[in-house]
């Protein structure tokens, strides 16, 4: 879109949400954006690729990044997605590192540092689930001050609950004054720089996250084979939204848990997934789902470039070829 096609009083930030899984930055990204596109679970770990949220308030266009949580890991997959919160946020105006006020803030802070590695630019601290924590100003105050001893480019901290939505509007104030003059760069209604075929995949892993328990999900992905939009033809016929995707598993044990008794568990997460999908696209949706055993995908190269998730500079050096 060309600078003269805009309103002149058009402004532009790119933020970065950062911090270690399970802080709520997906959720907050959800919060802001007002519908949950990004993919959010009670476990670890979720979000595994970095991509942007855009949304518009006061001729502002703020573009979210959210980012797979930092953490230490000898494992590739975890290494890489590390990898993706360092990408997600080069370049960005601003990073807001999320610190859970419960459980033990200062090391979740100290763990988010050694993990991410990088130096970060201009930052703002939110201290998330407000509405569990309950930690007086005086106690804030002081957990900042030992935050900016350990990343000096922290300038503020605002204490929010992405669930209940509280001072979501100082931060969302907050963001618009921070904003610089310039044009937008998303046309309008476009809501992210990741297509349908990423988020297809993305809610079929979140009900397999929903539904199975304890640490299958982490041994799943899921690979969209075959992405066809809906559409309506010039004399007037419509074709559905049609989905193939394959449910990758690490074990023969683990494709009998997630088919489940006469197929009832995938079929549950196939009908969960494909109501999400329908409501996103506006469409009726086909979804075809099947288990596939790939032993140790998490650390083959093949795979792990399939789902976007590139090598980095601390990948180990061995990995497996197709
Ligand atoms: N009580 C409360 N729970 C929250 C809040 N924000 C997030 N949660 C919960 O915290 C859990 C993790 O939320 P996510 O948004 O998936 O966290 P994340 O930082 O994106 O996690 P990863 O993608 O794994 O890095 C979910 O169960 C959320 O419902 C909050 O403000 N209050
Ligand atoms: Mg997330």
């Amino acid at each position: 879109m060309l600078m003269t096609d805009q309103h002149p009083h058009n402004k532009h930030l790119m933020v970065a949400l950062l911090g270690k899984p399970n802080a709520g930055k997906s959720t907050l990204a959800n919060q802001l954006l007002g519908f949950d596109l990004s993919i959010v679970s009670s476990k670890p770990q979720t979000t595994r690729n970095h991509f942007q949220a855009v949304f518009v308030v006061d001729r502002t266009e703020i573009v979210l990044v959210d980012t797979p949580g930092a953490h230490s890991s000898n494992q590739e997959i975890n290494i890489r997605m590390t990898g993706q919160a360092q990408f997600g946020a080069e370049g960005v105006d601003l990073n807001l590192l999320l610190v859970d006020l419960n459980n033990d803030p200062l090391q979740d802070v100290i763990d988010f540092k050694k993990a991410f590695d990088r130096e970060l630019s201009k930052t703002w601290v939110l201290f998330t689930k407000q509405d569990r924590a309950n930690k007086t100003e005086e106690e804030m105050d002081e957990l900042f001050a030992k935050i900016k001893e350990l990343i000096p480019s922290v300038e503020r901290y605002i204490p929010i609950s992405a669930k209940t939505g509280d001072n979501i509007h100082i931060l969302t104030g907050a963001l618009v004054d921070e904003a610089k003059p310039g044009p937008h760069f998303y046309p309008q209604g476009d809501v992210s720089n990741k297509n349908m075929r990423f988020f297809a995949s993305e809610y079929i892993r979140e009900q397999a996250f929903k539904i199975l328990k304890d640490e299958l999900p982490y041994e799943l992905a899921v690979v969209v084979d075959d992405y066809q939009d809906p559409m309506t033809t010039k004399d007037g016929k419509e074709f559905d939204c049609k989905i193939s995707a394959t449910i990758l598993v690490n074990r023969p044990s683990q494709r009998a848990i997630v088919v489940g008794s006469k197929g009832s568990v995938i079929k549950q997460i196939g009908t969960n997934a494909r109501k999400k999908i329908e409501a996103m696209v506006g469409a009726r949706t086909h979804l075809n789902l099947h288990v596939k055993v790939s032993p140790k995908w998490f650390k083959n190269n093949y795979v792990l470039d399939e789902l976007g998730l590139p090598r980095t500079n601390k990948s180990n050096r061995v990995w497996r070829q197709k």
